[in-house]
């Protein structure tokens, strides 16, 4: 009866394996070493626990490969995050996970991947065919990742499939996808197409898959959904920044018509302005955050959903999410505006105020009367407060370091280097169609990673524009009036 409850927990301390790197970013060596060894010597995942793949994956097998890329780094610039006697114990724990999550992906018809599997014995006879497109078609980073470290294609592969079955499932008309598909029949059992829930890491994997590997086909996919995205989802005034009408705002749609399909916004959408910064979309995002913003001072969080046309929640608990944060940080980064310190610090505040316990952080069970609930997610930890910390911490070796950084879709950090863009089956099957290797996957001779990552993109922000309101006052109030802020 509690939507807010999920099943994600699996029995495998999830709070204590999700927050690793987050120890490492703070540089905090000694509780880092402890964390790992703790991880090592007490976690296993032979257990007779049904877990949701995604989760698993983004929180628990994400986690642990940036852990052991931190340890295993030769620069080590946290600090000393080595680990006495280290013998890739966390890449073989993301190899046993990742082993009992192959099971999701077979007996499928579509290549889709099952929701759930127990680790101990697979999918579950009562299995549920449905699963969303953000479950299913996000597991690409990670997977690969996995793959690339073992030189085991297989479970690159799994992904991409996945991925590949779900893009051939776009409408042809919008080019756009629903949120819910049946993974026998490949029909779409909910049409709804929007960023938020059951959408918003499909899209951001594309960009972040083609980051990390340098495949050209990620990036094609993704471009041609920004391009459906902004056709299709966004409303409201062409620039941010600039002209009349209401601010850009981006809606659900019935994937096959575009059509209106409701008017709520999801606070997992507020991760959207930061993948805009990403690929130099600067200000778009500027327009989007303020407007998540927005309700975030109205309440001191973010409800879940969150209803413009009412100017009222439609689903009122607040997790302690970080998408908002997220994005405010990201945005700092590409504009280098205080306004962006001032927002983290009201973020901060709130989360103080409303959110602290004796021994930690919890829920807020009503973003309006604060009242809260006995639970703190794992990603408090791996993106809310890391988020946080490294908006603040302008020293930090994640923006001082010549290595490039990206953050998976939990925030764990993980390097962007030429051996992740490597994958040495393709020597063995350099033809096979629909493999890893197939002609469309294959790598641009040199990822052009300019297209993404350029300071140009980030400088778009003019000089005289970084001491002020990043979104010009009279659309600031707009905003505050539509939240019903004034
Ligand atoms: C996180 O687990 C990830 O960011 C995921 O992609 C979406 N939701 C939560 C945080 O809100």
């Amino acid at each position: 009866s509690n939507l807010n409850i999920n099943d994600v927990l699996g029995n495998y301390s999830l709070t204590l394996v999700d927050a690793l790197d987050t120890l490492a970013i703070m540089g905090n060596s000694s509780e880092f070493q402890k964390a790992v060894k703790l991880v090592i010597n007490t976690v296993s995942f032979d257990k007779d626990s049904t877990v949701q793949v995604f989760e698993a994956t983004i929180r628990v097998l994400g986690s642990l490969l940036s852990a052991h890329r931190i340890i295993t780094d030769s620069k080590q610039p946290f600090g000393d995050m080595t680990i006495k006697d280290y013998d890739n114990e966390l890449l073989h724990m993301a190899h046993d996970l990742a082993v009992r999550l192959l099971p999701a992906f077979e007996n499928t018809k579509t290549g889709i991947p099952y929701p759930r599997v127990n680790l101990k014995t697979g999918v579950p006879p009562d299995s549920n065919n449905e699963t969303c497109t953000a479950g299913a078609g996000s597991l690409l980073v990670e997977f690969g990742m996995l793959s690339r470290l073992l030189g085991d294609s297989t479970f690159e592969w799994v992904a991409r499939r996945a991925v590949k079955a779900l893009w051939s499932l776009r409408s042809s008309g919008t080019g756009l996808l629903g949120n819910v598909v049946n993974i026998q029949t490949g029909h779409w059992v909910g049409k709804q197409s929007g960023l938020g829930a059951g959408l918003d890491s499909f899209y951001e994997y594309l960009l972040k898959s083609y980051i990390l590997f340098g495949e050209k086909e990620d990036l094609d996919m993704f471009n041609a959904a920004y391009h459906s995205i902004q056709s299709y989802l966004r409303r409201g005034r062409e620039a941010c920044n600039e002209g009349e009408g209401d601010p850009p705002l981006y809606v659900n749609v019935d994937m096959f018509s575009g059509r209106l399909m409701n008017t709520w916004m999801d606070s997992l959408q507020a991760f959207f302005p930061g993948l805009q910064v990403l690929i130099g979309d600067v200000e778009d995002a500027i327009c989007l955050h303020a407007f998540y913003y927005a309700i975030w001072k109205r309440y001191g969080a973010l409800p879940e959903r969150y209803n413009w046309q009412l100017q009222a929640p439609d689903v009122f608990f607040y997790p302690l999410r970080p998408e908002l944060v997220e994005s405010t940080y990201l945005l700092y980064q590409a504009t280098k505006n205080p306004f962006y310190l001032h927002v983290g610090m009201d973020i901060l505040q709130s989360l103080e105020k409303y959110t602290k316990v004796k021994c930690g952080y919890a829920t807020l069970h009503h973003v309006i009367d604060k009242s809260k609930e006995d639970r703190m997610e794992s990603f408090f930890l791996s993106e809310t407060c890391k988020y946080l910390y490294l908006l603040f911490d302008e020293e930090n070796p994640v923006h001082k370091s010549g290595t490039r950084y990206m953050f998976t879709t939990e925030g764990h950090v993980v390097s962007v280097d030429r051996h992740l863009r490597e994958a040495p089956w393709k020597e063995f099957f350099p033809d096979e169609r629909g493999h890893a290797a197939g002609s469309s996957l294959r790598r641009p001779a040199a990822p052009d990673l300019k297209v993404i990552n350029s300071s140009s993109n980030c400088n778009r922000v003019p000089d005289e524009r970084r001491y002020s309101l990043p979104l010009k006052s009279v659309y600031m109030r707009q905003i505050d009036q539509m939240v019903g802020l004034i």
